[in-house]
């Protein structure tokens, strides 16, 4: 009964929604099956790359993504945070939906219900071979979190991959390990992991007891187990041989995600490659350290445009560059300082990681969750720029709709077919899109118009020094003529914020 009035409610709320297509029975049946490489970086800005007006940073790779395919300028990640932004990518519904969808801890179970519906099992579908190689921070293993020393399961294998590189968490939270599909890569017999997010485990020193052991320090929280000279969010112990080295992070996820593209260069495939850079800690390889004159996080975002130029070149090597939709984009928006003193801040110049966008990570206002976003696909996708209003959730019913895979019309709730805006065919956007806050606030952009809901709470988050959009009363901004949301004019338009109050609200009930 619950699913009928879901259902009615979704019907009613979809009705009129322009060129968005929910109605799976419309979707256009292409059966096309380029291979798809999605390129998920950690925390990029809307203002951090060349492509996107950032003059102090060569980004070479992604700005020759950008020149030869469509930039977006009005694409958003669902969330300001991860774990809420790679859930609605990959399942299709907003994570606020779900309770428990926050930045989630290293020992989380799988956020991801096994069964339904998901960006790689559509692909998997339509007869693709799917991977993910990268950050994976959804969470491993059955209630109660992995088991580190055995089989790690459920997790991306019994969602939709068929092969899985991870990183399980995050490059700041323990363990600090790579996950292979089921196994903990390099694990030596007699030598456990043991992880704990409430209590120390084993005699392994924290960076709280021995900040004297600390190459990298922390400037808020991570200030526990140390592992390379990092201390870290949470304790471990053991799996010494398993460790990673952090500047060769990025250098063994590009070699993963080369050897996934060579192994299926047969067959259609999916890659899912969801970058350590440029979160903290931003601990660049050596041919990267320095180069950028913005320090570390400067020098960590030239590691994310190598890596991207590596994946590019591996795709022109096989002869596979003009069948393959290469996308671009982050899962929220930039943070100068993160928690670690590596002098972004003190490095920082002119350079805006935002762009001329409000806020940033963890944010209400725009930069939260507007990002960059590049589409290259030779010859189907024009080049040029596109305003289109468009969401990652709207991945897993846009592939659908071009791979001709049917799904089920409760599956991906808020996922619609954006097919044609995502290939620059058409400039028309969703009709509205939800952005979530890392408080919990919810905003509303429809047309010109933004809507961010009251929300009680503090308006700036001093320690990474962004504003988080909260207000207790309502804020409009029209993003047109008022791209940095400087001017709240709610008090000026009752009912257009009446109209936006009400249109998320139902947005919420479906
Ligand atoms: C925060 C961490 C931050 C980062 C973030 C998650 C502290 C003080 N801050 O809690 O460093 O890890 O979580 O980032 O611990 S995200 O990009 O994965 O959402
Ligand atoms: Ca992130």
């Amino acid at each position: 009964m619950n699913q009928l009035i879901n259902l009615l409610a979704l019907t009613a709320l979809l009705s009129g929604c322009g060129t968005a297509n929910k109605n799976k029975e419309d979707s256009p049946v292409s059966a096309e099956r380029p291979n798809v490489v999605l390129i998920y970086a950690d925390d990029l800005g809307y203002g951090d790359l060349g492509c996107y007006g950032a003059g102090h940073l060569t980004t070479h790779h992604i700005d020759a993504l950008a020149a030869e395919g469509m930039r977006f300028t009005r694409a958003h990640a669902s969330s300001a945070t991860c774990t809420p932004s790679r859930y609605s990518l990959l399942t299709g519904e907003y994570a606020w939906r779900r309770p428990g969808r926050g930045i989630a801890p290293g020992d989380a179970a799988l956020l991801i219900d096994t069964g339904i519906t998901t960006l790689p099992s559509v692909f998997q579908e339509a007869g693709y071979a799917t991977g993910v190689v990268g950050k994976w921070h959804l969470g491993l293993g059955p209630e109660g979190g992995p088991d580190w020393n055995g089989e790690i399961r459920p997790g991306p294998l019994e969602i939709g991959f068929n092969y899985s590189f991870l990183i399980p968490a995050t490059g700041d939270r323990v363990p600090c390990v790579f996950v292979e599909n089921h196994r903990v890569v390099g694990l030596e017999e007699g030598d456990p992991i043991q992880v704990n997010y409430k209590k120390k485990v084993g005699d392994w020193p924290t960076g709280k007891e021995h900040p004297e052991l600390l190459k990298v320090h922390p400037s808020h929280g991570h200030n526990q187990t140390i592992v390379n000279g990092i201390s870290r969010i949470g304790y471990m112990t053991g799996g010494k041989a398993a460790l990673w080295t952090d500047e060769n992070i990025a250098d063994t996820l590009v070699k993963r995600a080369k050897e996934f593209i060579s192994r299926n260069q047969d067959k259609p495939f999916f890659l899912f490659f969801s970058t350590h850079d440029i979160h903290v800690p931003r601990v660049p390889h050596e041919r990267f350290a320095g180069k950028s004159g913005l320090g570390p996080r400067g020098d960590v975002i030239l590691q994310l445009d190598w890596a991207v130029g590596e994946l590019m070149q591996q795709l022109d090597r096989l002869g596979l560059a003009e069948n393959t939709i290469v996308i671009l984009t982050s899962d929220n928006g930039p943070v100068v300082d993160d928690g670690y003193q590596d002098q972004a801040v003190e490095l920082l110049s002119t350079h805006q990681p935002s762009g001329w966008l409000r806020g940033g990570k963890y944010s209400a206002f725009e930069a939260g969750t507007r990002v960059p976003f590049i589409v290259r696909w030779p010859g189907k996708v024009n080049r040029g720029v596109s305003d289109a209003l468009f969401s990652q959730v709207d991945l897993l019913e846009s592939f659908a709709g071009l791979t001709g895979v049917k799904t089920d019309s409760l599956d991906a709730p808020d996922s619609f077919n954006m097919l044609d805006a995502l290939l620059g065919k058409t400039k028309d956007g969703r009709p509205h899109v939800v952005e979530q806050a890392a408080n919990g606030a919810l905003s509303l952009v429809k047309g010109d118009w933004k809507y961010i809901e009251p929300h009680k709470g503090v308006k700036v988050m001093q320690k990474v020094n962004i504003e988080t959009g909260a207000a207790t009363e309502p804020q409009l901004y029209n993003l047109e003529e008022d791209p940095g949301e400087k001017e709240n004019l709610a008090a000026n338009h009752p009912e257009k914020v009446k109209e936006l109050a009400s249109l998320l609200q139902s947005v919420r009930a479906g």
